[in-house]
């Protein structure tokens, strides 16, 4: 049994905005009192996390001056260098400021793209020279509430140039720099462009430089649109595009709840982390969540606590699934193979395709065996309800 600790190795990041979150809701102010992003970076030490992620205002708010910017970062680097946290990720914020309450890439006003251009090569540039190896894309408003404002077919040009223009500036800058696109459905505009993990999958195909760009599914969007998020995360693995990922958990269908790592769909979560564990993802594990409104900040401690250590159970969970007797006897069974065809794996040929039309098939005989998987699943909840 783990201790379930968790270590550098485990690569649990967590943003400035989350454990920094004070609790204000659209019903009601904060209810903690803000922490400075040098305290946000001493409390991720403490919880023992590997890494905290920036987002452009929560570390130097917009308009600030050039010389107290140079302060800012320089006690930022101060603080990673002082607790050991690094910094694997930057993000901008594309979202807040009323500038953008039409969109950004996607706006109609050309001097809104241009700023959010500038504001995202801008936070390259600090971010990079942080140590941030993966630029996080969420949009956040670039959707509609009424398509009579736009083309959807134009934003998805607008949102395609810029970018373009990021991944070449990344380029010609010569950063080791990959750009992750993270898809949200709703909220906060009613209809959010690219709204899944596979549409942008199908986006990041028509891009000038696809190789620079994957994507970063979030549990809780993905849920929002009642979709298995897993398969979500296997069909990004399988296209090599997860390069960042952010954990949380919700029931289907609600809005955004960011609720601490595994709390809600623990079943969702072990088959989540399995895979990630089984296929050998190496990027940050990143939370994407926050305390519940009813915490202070010792709240604020367990919730980070309990996003890792739930993490690192289920992971220990899997490990005991793949090596469980019955339910690799099962699996075995399921997935019997006489060789009758192997001839149709890898590829096509006119012979093989007339040897497969000439065979008579045991419809009936095939399709009379039932496949155990009411047991398979029985066993898979006494994993993971720990009586197996
Ligand atoms: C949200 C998003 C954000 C982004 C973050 C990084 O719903 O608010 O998930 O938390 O992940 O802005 O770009
Ligand atoms: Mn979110
Ligand atoms: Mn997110």
């Amino acid at each position: 049994m783990s201790d379930y600790l968790p270590r550098p190795e485990h690569k649990f990041t967590f943003g400035l905005w989350t454990v920094g979150n004070v609790g204000r809701d659209p019903f009601g102010p904060p209810v903690r009192p803000a922490i400075s992003p040098v305290e946000i970076v001493h409390l991720l030490a403490e919880v023992g996390a590997y890494g905290v992620n920036y987002h452009d205002d929560d570390l130097i708010p917009i308009g600030t001056p050039a010389a107290e910017q140079d302060r800012i970062i320089r006690d930022f680097k101060q603080a990673l260098s002082d607790t050991g946290v690094k910094m694997p990720m930057a993000t901008a914020n594309l979202f807040s400021h009323p500038i953008f309450r039409d969109g950004a890439f996607t706006s109609n006003n050309p001097k809104v793209r241009a700023y959010a251009l500038q504001k995202t090569l801008r936070c390259i540039d600090i971010g990079v020279d942080m140590g941030a190896k993966v630029y996080v894309m969420w949009g956040g408003r670039e959707g509609t509430e009424t398509d009579a404002s736009k083309s959807p077919a134009d934003s998805v040009k607008r949102l395609r140039e810029g970018i373009n223009f990021v991944t070449d500036y990344i380029r010609s800058q010569g950063y080791d720099l990959k750009v992750a696109l993270e898809a949200k459905p709703n909220e906060p505009r009613s209809d959010i462009y690219l709204p899944t993990t596979g549409a942008m999958l199908g986006f990041i195909a028509t891009l000038d430089h696809p190789e620079m760009v994957g994507v970063n599914p979030e549990v809780a969007h993905e849920h929002m649109a009642g979709l298995n998020f897993a398969h979500a995360v296997a069909q990004a693995w399988d296209a090599g595009k997860l390069f960042h990922i952010d954990l949380n958990d919700q029931l289907f269908g609600r809005y955004d709840q960011d609720f601490r790592f595994g709390s809600v769909m623990l079943k969702q979560n072990f088959f989540l982390v399995k895979f990630l564990e089984d296929v050998g993802y190496s990027g940050s594990r990143h939370f994407d969540a926050h305390a519940y409104r009813t915490e202070d900040y010792d709240g604020v401690r367990d919730f980070a606590r309990g996003c890792m250590k739930t993490y690192l159970i289920l992971k220990e969970k899997a490990a005991r699934w793949n090596a469980d007797a019955e339910i690799k006897a099962l699996l075995a069974e399921v997935n019997a193979n006489d060789g009758e065809f192997d001839y149709l794996s890898n590829g096509f040929t006119p012979e093989k395709a007339e040897r497969l039309k000439a065979v008579e098939f045991d419809r009936d005989g095939i399709a009379a065996k039932g496949l155990a998987y009411e047991r398979l699943d029985q066993l898979t909840v006494e994993v993971l309800l720990g009586v197996r």
